[in-house]
């Protein structure tokens, strides 16, 4: 496999985009990819000061990578949740997130530990309020909660974490599966700020697979964390993972196709009152039957001129 650009070996293809690339071209195509989506969904601009949530997983050290690299004015944001079941975990992310952080003198790093702040653990408020098998729910509450709280005092204009599009798709997929309206209507690439005191928020990644945000990181040497969560092991979302990886790998593009055509689902107006069907009905000009069509109904439509 040769590169599209200037054919050397390739150290990616990508089927779904139809390209391989060597590892030069690679870097300067996935930060590109990157700053289309941001203008594309107008997420911010040179001006605004960023927040990003950094896990020091390769997504989110990748993302503050590329915002860096972009000359976005971006920040940082670690949370300890207090995870330190056989693993480590929250140290670990938190060795790795400084690690970067060290290298880029020109930004900040805000460090919050929910022990410290708070007198308790993530696990610990967990088992408390009987959610030990999957502290998810609370983990994300706590998790939210001080993203907001942390933008909002520091002067942040908008928040940044790197969900990948097949984070979104399985976010997606599960709210599908179960008709969860209130959230469906909540995933977007942006969710604008609110007056009631909520930042708003952006993925800069939603349209990039996680193979592209990891071969990202790994060719440009970013140390990141490579165990997941220990909570992370059994939950549904993975298992929704698993199912569109299947499919994906029968039909590449898929994720993707998921993901933009909900997106344009809801521009056209999935989610609108106004746009409901009965109210956009009219009398077809031909048989008088109620159409969403201007002019002829469909039936008409089939019949020709
Ligand atoms: S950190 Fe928290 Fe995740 Fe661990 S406890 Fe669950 S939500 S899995 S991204
Ligand atoms: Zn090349
Ligand atoms: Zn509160």
């Amino acid at each position: 496999m040769k590169c599209r650009k200037c054919g050397a070996p390739a150290v990616i293809n990508m089927r779904h985009h139809k390209l391989a690339l060597c590892a030069a071209h690679y870097l300067t195509w996935f930060v590109q990819q990157t700053e289309r989506a941001i203008h594309k969904y107008r997420m911010f601009t040179h001006d605004e000061r960023i927040l990003v949530a950094v896990s020091g997983g390769k997504d989110s050290l990748a993302l503050w990578d590329v915002l860096l690299r972009l000359g976005y004015r971006a920040d940082g944001l670690a949370i300890d949740l207090g995870i330190d079941d056989g693993v480590y975990y929250s140290e670990h992310s938190l060795e790795m997130t400084q690690a970067f952080a060290a290298q880029h003198p020109e930004t900040r790093l805000h460090v919050v530990s929910i022990p410290a702040r708070y007198g308790e653990s993530v696990p610990e408020v967990a088992r408390r309020k009987r959610r030990v098998q999957r502290p998810c729910s609370v983990c994300g509450l706590i998790k939210r909660h001080e993203m907001n709280r942390v933008a909002l005092e520091e002067g942040y204009d908008v928040l940044a974490t790197g969900h990948n599009l097949d984070d979104e798709a399985a976010t997606l997929f599960g709210n599908v599966l179960r008709w969860q309206c209130t959230y469906l209507r909540r995933q977007a690439p942006v969710l604008p700020a609110n007056d009631a005191g909520l930042a708003r928020k952006v993925k800069p990644f939603c349209r990039s697979y996680e193979r592209e945000t990891a071969a990202y990181a790994l060719l440009r040497d970013i140390a990141y964390i490579y165990e997941e969560c220990p909570f992370a092991v059994g939950a549904t979302s993975l298992e929704h993972k698993a199912t569109l990886a299947q499919l994906e790998h029968d039909a590449p593009g898929t994720k993707l196709h998921f993901y933009l055509s909900f997106l344009k689902a809801r521009r056209e107006g999935l989610f609108s009152a106004e746009q409901q069907e009965g109210t956009a009905l009219h009398p077809c000009q031909k048989c008088g039957q109620p159409t969403i069509a201007p002019d002829l109904c469909a039936f008409c439509r089939l019949w020709g001129k």
